[in-house]
């Protein structure tokens, strides 16, 4: 798994569990599309490549990252296996990025806490977009990948 100087896409395939027959939902933020777009690309390749069936992988659009507390909610009802919430939130002139980060870093984690599907945070937080470029299919490799397999891997405990 990523840490500072590793790809956020490489990973070990040996701990990541077959996805036959798991169920997950998919919450993506329509704000910097561009971006979620890419994570979620990543994160649904990679869970077609460890055999999670297409039918079985659900999108659910919200208009922004705060959104995604009330999207994974909704999606809790639905009896999935797993839930990610993929976002990017960058820094702006407005203290929007600290309400906004902190806001739906809590809102996730209550979550977990409360429900019994595990809720990946796929929300990039960044200084600029080329930060997040970087980390959604650039050099740092994609963040949708990471949690297409941390999503995966938590079904599996
Ligand atoms: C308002 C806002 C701002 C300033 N920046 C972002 C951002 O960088 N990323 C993001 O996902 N959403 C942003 N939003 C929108 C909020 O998440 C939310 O959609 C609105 O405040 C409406 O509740």
């Amino acid at each position: 798994m990523a840490t500072a100087d590793h790809s956020l896409s490489q990973y070990d395939r040996s701990k990541v569990p077959n996805g036959k027959n798991f169920r997950i939902a998919m919450v993506v933020s329509e704000w910097n599309e561009v971006i979620t777009e890419s994570l979620y690309e990543g994160a649904k390749n990679t869970l077609l490549d460890h055999n999670v069936a297409e039918e079985n992988i659900e999108r659910i659009d919200v208009p922004g990252s705060f959104e995604l507390i009330y999207g994974a909610s909704q999606a809790q009802q639905k009896n999935f296996d797993a839930i990610i919430a993929i976002g990017c939130i960058i820094q702006g002139e407005t203290r929007h990025f600290e309400f906004i980060s902190n806001a739906v870093a809590h809102g996730i984690k209550d979550l977990n806490l409360n429900h019994k599907a595990p809720v990946v945070f796929c929300v990039l937080t960044d200084d600029s977009i080329e930060q997040s470029r970087s980390r959604s299919g650039g050099e740092k490799g994609n963040k949708g990948v990471e949690a297409a397999v941390t999503a995966l891997r938590m079904i599996g405990l």
